[in-house]
């Protein structure tokens, strides 16, 4: 039973019992039927077919394709490595425009090629790349665009096509987060001329690691599978330059597994996601980031955002008092890409032309969801963060007195 707060004291950030005895994460994985996945190993190995385009590789590739309705599917060994394999199959070169406000890897694949990642601001409503500030980043070096779908909530798809097309660029989509979710009615996977999705471990559809790229260009396609494949076009034959971008097939087992618990996982997910908007809808300075009733969504992100004035307390101090209590919030994607290495050396100034992406990232924190995650938690979660909020003003004195706790985990600030 999660222990409940009635005095400050009683707070695990200055010595009380944590409110949970185990850690609760955000990213704890979703584990489909265990029975079907073992029984899925067990076949691999009596196959002895592990990896090279296996028979669960091709019909995970089949299962996505029919999903989403889009023509190719190809699985790769991690998103990272598959927005590197689509970089370099479509060519792009000079600067690629993209926003800050997404996970690392989408700049590191990038500048992992020697291409400029060009960072742009957001919109601060969606989150999503602001299609006007694109068009202001734009030089005679720009070969691409690459929209993120950042929580699962699309980008402004209709603009960034118009403004490519106008352009003459290429426009691309990390859809890390967007597996099963839609625009405008239509699955995210077949706008732009690829998108790319993530089955990590952490995310709601999962093969281990694991990714896809998705796309309705045949000689596109084409391109990409040799490229995952060291550009081997026979026994003998290699036809260009590419890398090991394979899926091996437990992961691809793992990936059907998952694929058929998918309505289950959603489900866990917006019950989740629907109780944290319900029981923290009072609260002043903290918002639950809506997710749009007339469109697909996974609901793997529950993304809260604060507001300090309102509040009382910031973000980290809220995400200090969280941890301690042994709730593993994250404060997805602060400080912003433009703030990590090695972009920050290159371009230290470059927070001045991304106000939206600054100010967000300092207000955002992720809550522990998925199927891991019982609606009592998210009960016992919200209990929590509504004692804090009633008594944010004692804290932020005591925090203005006392050092902040910080997690061993934790190391930057
Ligand atoms: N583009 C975007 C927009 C992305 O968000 C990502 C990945 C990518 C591209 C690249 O996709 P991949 O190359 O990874 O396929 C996690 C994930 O590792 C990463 O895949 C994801 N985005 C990112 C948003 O989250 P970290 O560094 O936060 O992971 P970590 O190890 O801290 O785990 C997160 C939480 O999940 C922790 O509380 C621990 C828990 N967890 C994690 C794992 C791996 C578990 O409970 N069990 C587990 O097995 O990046």
């Amino acid at each position: 039973m999660p222990a409940v707060k009635s005095r400050i004291e009683e707070l695990a950030i200055v010595g009380g019992r944590p409110a949970f005895s185990t850690e609760l994460h955000v990213g704890r994985p979703n584990i489909g039927n265990r029975q079907t996945l073992l029984g899925r190993i067990n076949d691999v190995l009596d196959r002895r077919w592990l990896t090279n385009d296996g028979p669960f590789l091709q019909e995970f590739e089949k299962r996505i394709c029919e999903r989403i309705g889009v023509k190719h599917c190809i699985a790769v060994c991690n998103a990272t490595i598959g927005l590197e394999i689509l970089t370099k199959a479509i060519a792009l070169s000079g600067e690629v425009i993209l926003p800050s406000f997404t996970f690392i890897a989408t700049a590191h694949a990038l500048q992992w090629l020697g291409i400029t990642p060009v960072f742009c601001d957001i919109d601060p409503v969606t989150h999503n790349i602001d299609p006007l500030r694109v068009g202001e980043a734009i030089t005679e070096r720009t070969t691409a665009v690459i929209g993120v779908h950042v929580w699962g909530r699309p980008c402004n798809v209709d603009a960034l096509v118009d403004l490519t097309h106008r352009h003459k660029l290429k426009l691309l989509f990390d859809a890390a987060h967007a597996f099963g979710c839609s625009y405008k009615g239509r699955m995210i996977g077949s706008f732009g001329n690829a998108e790319i999705f993530s089955f990590h471990a952490t995310k709601f559809i999962n093969s281990f690691e694991g990714g896809a790229i998705v796309t309705n260009d045949d000689e596109l396609a084409a391109k990409l599978r040799l490229a995952r494949n060291f550009g081997f076009a026979g026994l003998d034959t290699v036809a260009c330059l590419g890398t090991n971008g394979k899926m091996n097939e437990v992961s691809a087992a793992m990936g059907l597994t998952s694929l058929e618990s998918l309505e289950k996982f959603v489900a866990a997910n917006y019950r989740n996601y629907k109780q944290y908007q319900q029981e923290i809808a009072e609260a002043p300075g903290i918002s639950v980031l809506p997710y749009d009733e007339g469109e697909k969504f996974n609901y793997q992100y529950v993304v809260l955002e604060i507001d300090e004035d309102a509040m009382g307390i910031n973000r980290d101090e809220l995400d200090d008092i969280l941890w301690a209590e042994n709730v593993l919030t994250r404060r997805y994607f602060y400080p912003g890409c433009h703030r990590m290495e090695p972009y920050r050396t290159d371009d230290p100034q470059a927070g001045l032309r991304l106000p939206h992406t600054e100010r967000l990232a300092a207000r955002v924190l992720c809550l522990p969801t998925g199927s891991g995650v019982s609606s009592g938690e998210v009960c016992a979660i919200c209990d929590v963060i509504k004692f804090i909020m009633k008594h944010a003003t004692a804290l932020k004195e005591r925090f203005l007195i006392e050092p902040i706790f910080r997690h061993p985990w934790r190391s930057s600030s």
